[in-house]
């Protein structure tokens, strides 16, 4: 069986977008693949995080996955923090990444924006090997991300590469399977920005967690183009192409279907059918989501897959060590 491996850094509650560039892609091939999903707290440090808030988010994670449909009993699911060998691996696999590489990955050029300031951490800055340790350390062949991530998966294949061809053959080079579509759902304020969960105002993002009516105030006052066809146009209409985005994903239609279906019913009809898409998607999720998350079963299932996952990922740093000739002959 191949394996696969993802992960998602608990920096705000989860989005729609998380759920339909990466969550619901994990749930379709556990049953194909050997799934590996954690929950990426080291990430989360990239950036100022207040203790209990993180905590409490990691748990939310893990229920949300839960809540989604990963099963336990197929897919290993645990917190990157508790296996020490994803910061180690980071060290050594920045001995084998160039600054040059670092500094063209954009997604840390639109963090930092034009000004690097003196309060940018230097995490920020290396945080793509890291993303490559926790990939390459289980030997992932896999690995499903959304759109936004590509480039970091990219950076993962030319550091695996690199080793292997100093030190000989060690490392699996991994792919990234991205989602035909929902790769990079946009944010319903601004559909030129990428709905993202560590925004400072939440208007522009669906969180999984957030009471059902807002869900359906937030689709309803979505930001829209000035006419009212119902037409997907993702350079002219922006807006509305990303609303039949959302809406062809969740009810898995065509977006010619959906065209047809509103030629001549308007934004208002479509925005009130596409809200009860969305609440009816997200409503089973919160109900599975409130009967876990205090259970003992989340500690038990964490427990277990920072088992399995350890052991794997043990082996694997010993090897890469030894490979490099630190510490002692073994
Ligand atoms: P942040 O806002 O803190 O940068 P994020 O919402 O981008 O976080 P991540 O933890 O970085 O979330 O991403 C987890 C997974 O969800 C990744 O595979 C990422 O590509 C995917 N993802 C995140 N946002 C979207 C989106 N708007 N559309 C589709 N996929 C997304
Ligand atoms: N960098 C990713 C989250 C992430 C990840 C990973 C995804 C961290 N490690 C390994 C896939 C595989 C992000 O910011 N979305």
């Amino acid at each position: 069986m191949k394996r696969m491996v993802s992960g998602i850094k608990p920096t705000g509650g989860l989005t729609l977008g998380n759920y339909i560039g990466a969550i619901k892609n994990f749930i379709d091939f556990q049953d194909e693949y050997e799934l590996f999903v954690f929950i990426a707290d080291l990430h989360a440090l990239t950036t100022k995080q207040d203790r209990l808030e993180l905590r409490k988010r990691i748990k939310d994670i893990t229920a949300l996955y839960i809540a989604c449909g990963l099963d336990p009993e197929k897919t290993t699911i645990y917190i990157q923090s508790e296996i020490a060998a994803h910061s180690q691996l980071s060290y050594l696999l920045e001995c084998h990444t160039y600054m040059g590489e670092l500094n063209r990955m954009t997604q840390y050029k639109d963090k930092t924006g034009k000004n690097m300031t003196e309060s940018i951490t230097s995490s920020l800055f290396t945080y793509p090997v890291l993303m490559a340790a926790d990939i390459i350390l289980y030997d992932a062949d896999f690995v499903p991300v959304g759109d936004d991530q590509k480039q970091h998966v990219e950076l993962t294949r030319n550091i695996a590469q690199r080793f292997n061809q100093r030190h000989g053959d060690f490392f699996i080079v991994p792919e990234p399977v991205i989602p035909k579509q929902g790769a990079r759902i946009m944010d319903l304020q601004n559909p030129l920005k990428k709905m993202s969960k560590s925004d400072d105002s939440d208007k522009g993002s669906i969180l999984l967690l957030d009471d059902l009516n807002r869900i359906r105030n937030k689709i309803k006052s979505s930001m829209t183009d000035s006419d009212s066809e119902v037409r997907f146009d993702q350079e002219n209409k922006p807006g509305i192409s990303n609303l039949m985005t959302i809406y062809s994903t969740l009810a898995s239609i065509t977006y010619k279907e959906i065209q047809d279906k509103y030629i001549d019913k308007g934004y208002g009809v479509f925005k009130s059918d596409l809200a009860e898409i969305v609440v009816d998607a997200i409503r089973p999720i919160q109900e599975r989501y409130n009967e876990i998350v205090k259970s003992k079963e989340l500690d038990d299932i964490l427990d277990a897959g920072r088992d399995k996952a350890s052991k794997i990922a043990y082996k694997k740093i010993m090897k890469a060590n030894n490979k490099l000739g630190l510490g002692r002959k073994r």
